[in-house]
């Protein structure tokens, strides 16, 4: 369910030459990491997502600037405002994903449990409904 999606906080080392963000696979993903992909360059009014995954396992970070991540279970909604790099959501599979409110800044990591499969994703949200309510 969305409230199964967990905001983490990662650990974050500072000193006066700056910061450090930490992200370890297994223990701070709770999966082995087979990705990384990040979004910039996106436009403040140009939403993205839109689909869900049957079985890939994420974990998203906005690295710089902000966005919001709007997550559903087919039942409930639930929105996160991803605004610092040590602030992590983990998004399992079976959950409706849209991000918007990019700023111009905005670069959203990700990192995934599986490779690129386009057959893994939902893109269709009436077939994400009546799957979700099935399940
Ligand atoms: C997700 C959200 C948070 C690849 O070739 N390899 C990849 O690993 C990815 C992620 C994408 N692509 C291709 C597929 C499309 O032609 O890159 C293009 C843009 O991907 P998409 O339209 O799926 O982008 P978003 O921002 O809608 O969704 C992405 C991820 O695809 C998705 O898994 O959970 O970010």
């Amino acid at each position: 369910s969305v409230d199964d999606q967990k905001l983490i906080t990662l650990s974050l080392r500072g000193d006066d030459r700056g910061s450090l963000c930490v992200i370890e696979g297994e223990r701070d993903t709770g999966f082995p990491i087979a990705r990384v992909y990040y979004i910039f360059g996106t436009q403040a009014d140009v939403a993205r997502g839109f689909h869900a995954h049957r079985a890939l396992r994420q974990l998203a970070v906005c690295v710089s600037g902000s966005c919001t991540m709007m997550l559903d279970d087919g039942h409930s909604r639930r929105s996160v405002v991803l605004d610092r790099p040590d602030l992590a959501v983990t998004i399992g599979p079976m959950i409706w994903r849209e991000m918007y409110d990019f700023s111009d800044d905005a670069v959203l990591m990700v990192l995934a449990d599986q490779h690129y499969d386009e057959a893994d994703y939902i893109r269709d949200y009436e077939t994400f409904l009546a799957m979700a309510r099935a399940s």
